[in-house]
């Protein structure tokens, strides 16, 4: 059986905290804004949220590049603001998560500047460096996830440094004591603040190596090293290492972003035995509209691809690791408009993705507006945009050629990260009730219908559905421990599964199309007395007629002991 932990008990609640809530009208989130929507989180049900960077920053990458891990940023508030967060969440029995970003600093980090006094400085080596290739140029053919290459030359010393996302994130040396050594102070220096725990981002991808050799080059005219990265064990290691000195005494949540990682790794990460981490959020499901060109492209998710990645995941950690569910994330765009409808069926295909997701083994994550059913942001301009990665790619797809300028826009709108960065939906006014001023990025203009105001007070909305998911979470642990069971898994159209645990099964079952559709009764649901826990259409046909409507969504609740004596199936 699985062992037991508040952690996977717990439904958690991603902030966005620069799209989150507005609380003094410059149009950027903030702690102020986080404090006033503490009543809101609290009556959602969430157990924990987890707030992406606050730290000060550049801002090249939207708080992921960091150049002080151990203050909050003066557009968010202050330390003091954020010990109130703290003391405020921790009353409404919420914990909270923060990010920590140590796969890489902003290159203004003041280990950085020193790093580029010379090859003697103090803080040289908390950095990776390499003499230029033989013939000049850089010491090998690695790409940045956000364009260019891997390495910079430093014009002082000659030298190129590593960057796996960009030049202005430079990629901190894991093997270097010292820096391990700061990183885990720091790391106690928030805990002893209050916090509950870390969201670690690209975790996987710390520990670098020693190949550093060439790999085969994609389109983009350079090599991708992430999976091979990924794949070096002394990740396993430093992780270790980091638990002893850092939470082995201390209750907490620790999740870690394991970007490009394999189910076999992702088991040493969240093994059961806790000697590393609690949970991983692993992509596979995310990459499956992937291409040649990256995300630019418009190619759609296949529903059974999807059904098939989360089976070899609900499978594959069972008691070996857990794993941390998600549809959406400040990367991602929203599954609503990669899966669901945008149209008259958005609240029904919401609530059957939320359904399908939080039923699933693992601890669920809710990305801010999910539970509004908010959408992609449709990009007319490349004005709007504010991610460096879209930013990038726009410049470098159309400059080429490659793209016009409208497919392009077409692209991001499906694709990009800034799709599901804007604001948080509150209200139908101007400001979508985040800001009283101008927002640092527009609002989506179906905020006058979709906003959190007008779902509270209606029952069927989908902000309340969740609200029922969670509660039902709470109440019914096989939702939580139960063994996955996927059934009719060579259907295309349907997701449906088990979760058995003890005296109680759940069913699930979820129609991915716009469609009605036919799809069997399993035997055990005839034969048990089936209780509907929740669903998302007016009046069921399936239990009568094995017919599912559009994007219906199912939770049933069976009877165990009528179950025993009926055939499996
Ligand atoms: O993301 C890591 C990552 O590799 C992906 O999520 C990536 O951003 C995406 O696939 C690109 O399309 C983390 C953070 O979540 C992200 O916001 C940061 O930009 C990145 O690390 C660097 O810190
Ligand atoms: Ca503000």
């Amino acid at each position: 059986m699985e062992k037991q932990a508040w952690w996977k008990e717990s439904v958690v609640y991603q902030i966005y905290p620069k799209s989150f809530c507005d609380g003094n009208g410059d149009g950027i989130g903030d702690i102020k804004g986080i404090i006033s929507k503490l009543d809101y989180l609290a009556w959602l049900g969430v157990d924990v949220v987890w707030i992406s960077p606050m730290y000060p920053s550049p801002g090249y990458d939207n708080g992921y590049d960091i150049s002080d891990y151990e203050s909050i940023a003066p557009c968010y508030g202050s330390m003091e603001e954020f010990e109130t967060l703290l003391k405020e969440a921790h009353a409404r029995d919420v914990k909270v998560v923060i990010d920590l970003v140590v796969n890489h600093s902003s290159n203004e980090h003041p280990w950085f500047l020193n790093a580029l006094e010379g090859r003697e400085a103090s803080k040289r080596e908390y950095y990776i460096w390499r003499d230029a290739a033989p013939g000049g140029g850089p010491p090998n053919n690695w790409g940045a996830l956000f364009g260019g290459p891997a390495w910079t030359r430093d014009e002082k010393s000659g030298q190129y440094y590593l960057n796996l996302f960009s030049s202005r994130q430079p990629d901190l040396n894991w093997e270097n004591p010292a820096l391990r050594e700061q990183i885990y102070k720091m790391m106690r220096r928030w805990l002893d603040r209050g916090v509950d725990g870390f969201r670690m981002d690209v975790i996987s991808l710390i520990a670098k190596g020693d190949d550093f050799s060439d790999g085969p080059a994609g389109k983009s005219g350079y090599h991708d090293p992430r999976a091979r990265i990924a794949a070096n064990p002394k990740v396993h290691e430093y992780l270790k290492e980091m638990k002893e000195a850092v939470w082995a005494d201390r209750d907490v949540m620790t999740v870690g972003e394991a970007s490009a990682t394999t189910l076999e790794n992702a088991v040493l990460f969240s093994n059961a035995d806790g000697s590393e981490l609690d949970m991983v959020f692993q992509f596979e499901h995310m990459d499956l509209d992937g291409g040649e060109t990256f995300k630019w492209n418009d190619k759609a998710i296949p529903p059974a691809g999807l059904k098939a990645v989360m089976t070899k995941w609900q499978k594959g950690l069972y008691k070996r690791g857990w794993n941390a569910l998600f549809w959406d994330n400040h990367d991602q765009p929203r599954m609503l408009s990669r899966l669901g409808d945008e149209g008259d069926l958005r609240e029904t295909s919401a609530k059957m993705l939320a359904a399908c997701l939080l039923m699933l083994q693992g601890t669920p994550f809710i990305f801010q507006g999910d539970e509004l059913g908010m959408s992609n942001m449709r990009f007319t301009s490349p004005d709007q945009l504010r991610d460096s990665e879209s930013i990038n790619a726009y410049e470098r797809y159309t400059g080429e050629k490659m793209f016009t300028k409208e497919q392009m826009l077409h692209y991001i709108s499906l694709k990009s990260r800034d799709t599901a960065r804007i604001p948080m939906q509150w209200n139908g006014e101007a400001g979508a009730g985040f800001t009283s001023g101008k927002p640092w990025m527009d609002v989506h203009p179906n905020h006058v219908y979709v906003n959190a105001k007008e779902q509270a007070g209606r029952v069927d909305s989908v902000l309340l559905f969740y609200k029922e998911l969670i509660r039902i979470r709470h109440r019914h642990l096989a939702a939580v421990y139960g063994r996955y069971e996927p059934f009719e898994t060579e259907n295309e159209d349907v997701f449906a599964y088990f979760r058995v645990w003890e005296d109680e099964t759940l069913y699930v079952c979820c129609n991915f199309t716009a469609t009605a559709v036919a799809f069997p009764v399993p035997k055990r649901l005839r034969a048990a007395h089936a209780r509907c826990l929740l669903g998302n259409v007016e009046r069921s046909a399936y239990l009568e007629k094995g017919r599912l409507e559009a994007y219906e969504a199912l939770i049933l609740r069976l009877n165990v002991t009528d179950i025993e004596e009926a055939p499996r199936g």
